[in-house]
C-alpha cells in the first residue's frame, strides 16, 4: 500500500484517485477504519470524490455486484450541521447492499454500523436532469415506502470532509425497506413522521420536512448533480432520500425500530452480542 509522509512539508501526498479507492475498499472488505484522505491530500475535492466513487462502483460491479438504486446523504440541515459538511450528495446502491425484513444488520461486515430512517421512492419512470423540479421528479414516482439505512463509514469515527464521504459512496452499508406502500398522491410526505425506537425508547423524531423541506426535493437533486456526470436514475430503482434523522449505533444487542406515522414499522435487529462477541474473537 502506498504511504504518505503528511507531517513533511515538502512531501506531495503519494495518494492517487485509484489508490484511495483501492484503499477504500479493503478497508471495507477488512472492516478497517482509517483517516480521512483530505488531511494528507486537500485537492480531495467534490469533483475527485465523484470520480473515486465511480471507480469502486466500477469496481463492485466488475466483481458481480448490480445497481439497484441512488441513495442521498446529507439532505438534512441537522445532519450537516453534525457531519461537518454544508451539502448534500449522490452515492449508489447495489444488490450486496439489500436486506430482507427478518434479515439482521450484518455485524461481521461493517465497522461501525449506525442506523436512520428514510422515506424511499420506487421509480416508476427513468428520470434525466438537468432542470428537474422536485414536482417533476415526484411524478416519477411509482411507489412510496418508509426504510431504514445502516450506514458506515470506512473513516474513524465517521470524520471526514465531503471529498472523503462521497468518495467512500457515502458511507453506504446496507439498506431495509418496509412493508406498507403508498403511492406519492397517497401521502403527505412533509407531514410523515418517523420515530426512532431502541429497545423500546424512542430516542430521534424527525418529519419529511427534515428532507429539504420535501423527500422530492432530494431526489431532483440526485437527478440534476447525476446529470452534471451524464447519468440518470432509471425505472424500476430505489431511492433513499436521506436520514431524516440522526443516525443511531447498531449496538449489538439491541433491535432498532424506525416508526412511520403511515408507511409503518421498519426493524433491525443488531445480531446476538455473545455469539457474535465470540465470532469476532475468532472461535
Ligand atoms: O456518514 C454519514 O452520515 C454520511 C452519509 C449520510 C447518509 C444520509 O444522510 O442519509
Ligand atoms: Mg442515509
Amino acid at each position: 500500500m502506498t504511504t504518505v509522509t503528511p507531517s513533511d512539508p515538502a512531501q506531495h501526498t503519494l495518494w492517487t484517485e485509484d489508490s484511495v479507492a483501492t484503499e477504500l475498499l479493503a478497508c471495507e472488505a477488512e472492516r478497517r477504519d482509517r483517516t480521512r484522505f483530505t488531511d494528507e491530500w486537500p485537492e480531495l475535492d467534490v469533483e475527485t470524490g465523484y470520480r473515486i466513487q465511480a471507480e469502486t462502483l466500477r469496481r463492485r460491479l466488475e466483481r458481480g455486484e448490480k445497481v439497484v438504486g441512488v441513495k442521498l446523504g446529507l439532505t438534512s440541515k441537522a445532519k450537516q450541521e453534525r457531519m461537518g459538511v454544508d451539502s448534500p450528495f449522490v452515492a449508489w446502491l447495489t444488490d450486496a447492499m439489500v436486506l430482507q425484513p427478518g434479515d439482521e444488520v450484518p455485524q461481521d461486515k461493517l465497522i461501525h454500523p449506525r442506523i436512520e430512517p428514510e422515506i424511499v421512492f420506487v421509480m416508476k419512470e427513468r428520470l434525466e436532469g438537468p432542470g428537474v423540479t422536485a414536482e417533476q421528479a415526484l411524478a416519477a414516482v411509482g411507489e412510496v415506502y418508509g426504510g431504514a439505512e445502516v450506514i458506515d463509514s470506512r473513516y474513524r469515527d465517521f470524520k471526514f470532509r465531503a471529498g472523503d464521504v462521497i468518495a467512500d459512496n457515502a458511507s453506504s452499508g446496507a439498506y431495509l425497506v418496509g412493508d406498507v406502500v403508498k403511492a406519492p398522491g397517497d401521502i403527505d410526505l412533509v407531514a410523515e413522521t418517523v420515530e426512532v425506537v431502541v429497545d423500546g425508547e424512542v430516542v430521534d423524531f424527525a418529519t419529511g420536512a427534515d428532507v429539504m423541506g420535501h423527500p422530492a426535493e432530494a431526489l431532483a437533486l440526485a437527478v440534476n448533480d447525476l446529470a452534471t456526470r451524464g447519468l440518470a436514475v432509471e425505472a424500476g430503482w430505489v431511492v433513499l432520500t436521506g436520514g431524516m434523522s440522526d443516525a443511531h449505533f447498531a449496538t449489538r444487542g439491541s433491535v432498532v425500530t424506525c416508526r412511520f406515522g403511515t408507511l409503518g414499522d421498519v426493524t433491525l435487529y443488531c445480531g446476538d452480542p455473545v455469539e457474535d462477541a465470540a465470532a469476532d474473537a475468532g472461535a
